[in-house]
């Protein structure tokens, strides 16, 4: 039987929905035994008497974003991304060590992050500016920043525009406008967000399944229920160090091979945060996080 190529749009359990190379859209279902398969997969299909599909694999993957269910369990959400929006809005207005946790998470993954404030439209101008001055030190670390509002079309053709044609996905904690800025940009109403809709006031949807939406104009979106937990407990030394990517010039300088940062004398990394190179907020989380490693390992 001939093999095509498709690419997934959304799973749930043995049932896909995947668009072949014309952009049409086909109903599959997993062949029993074959690998999983997620949402951005290029996966390999037989058309069906019936017109449906049976899907039997996927393309090797460029990358794979995932969470970490327990120490032996991965949860695959999405593959083939470039990017990571990380996504938060007031209220609570974002806390730093929070944000600390994406970013970790998008360089373990090796994604390009982007950080993207939503719901501007409730913050006035000072709430605004504070905001502006705390996000300073991302923004001088290299990290792309956007304030957004599903209010203010403005905003969204400058997430359109620095998106360009990536596959991005979102992540975030429920609530902050994910889906409504998937909806927003690519203007498919059938979006799930948490709108109300209808007069009663009860009928609340949120996201349930992990769907590829393209925009307009080249890349595409992938909207998921809520993805913030990574699983950052089960973090090497390594990978924490990975994680804090302004360390990086420093590392390897430090008197001590051994050297982790923490008290040693004549650290590189703790001379940089000294010298005003590393921001104190940020290291001080770097050893809070590291407590928590080693408290773990023994
Ligand atoms: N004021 C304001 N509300 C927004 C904005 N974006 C989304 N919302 C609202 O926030 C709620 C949650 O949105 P939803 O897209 O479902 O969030 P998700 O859980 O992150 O996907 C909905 O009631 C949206 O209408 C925004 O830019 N400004
Ligand atoms: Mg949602
Ligand atoms: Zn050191």
């Amino acid at each position: 039987m001939t093999e095509l190529s498709g690419l997934l749009v959304t799973v749930a359990g043995a049932t896909a929905e995947i668009e072949d190379s014309t952009g049409q859209r086909i109903a599959c279902h997993v062949r029993k035994n074959a690998d999983t398969v997620i949402t951005g997969d290029h996966v390999y299909w037989q058309l069906q008497s019936d017109g449906s599909g049976v899907i039997t694999g996927h393309a090797p993957r460029k990358s794979l974003l995932y969470r970490l269910e327990n120490a032996h369990k991965r949860k695959l959400i999405a593959a083939n991304i470039d990017c990571l929006l990380i996504v938060t809005a007031p209220p609570p207005i974002l806390s730093e060590n929070n944000l600390d946790c994406y970013l970790i998470a998008a360089e373990i993954l090796k994604l390009t992050p982007l950080i993207i404030f939503n719901k501007t439209d409730l913050l006035d101008t000072g709430q605004c500016d504070t905001l502006h001055a705390r996000l300073n030190v991302y923004r001088r670390i290299g990290y792309d920043i956007l304030f957004t509002s599903i209010y203010q079309p403005e905003t969204l053709m400058a997430l359109a525009t620095q998106i360009n044609h990536r596959a991005v996905a979102l992540t975030g904690p429920s609530g902050v406008g994910k889906s409504s800025l998937v909806a927003a940009l690519t203007g498919e109403a059938r979006v799930r967000t948490g709108a109300v809709s209808d007069h009663s006031g009860l009928g609340r949807h949120t996201t349930t399944t992990t769907r590829l939406y393209h925009l307009p104009n080249g890349g595409s979106l992938i909207d998921s229920p809520g993805v913030r937990e990574f699983g950052l407990w089960q973090l090497t030394r390594q990978e924490l160090l990975q994680g804090f990517v302004e360390f990086k010039p420093f590392i390897g300088e430090c008197k001590f091979r051994n050297c982790v940062h923490m008290h040693e004398p004549a650290c590189a990394i703790q001379a940089a945060v000294a010298a005003g190179k590393i921001a104190p907020n940020r290291f001080a989380h770097y050893q809070q996080m590291y407590q928590t490693l080693i408290h773990e390992k023994t």
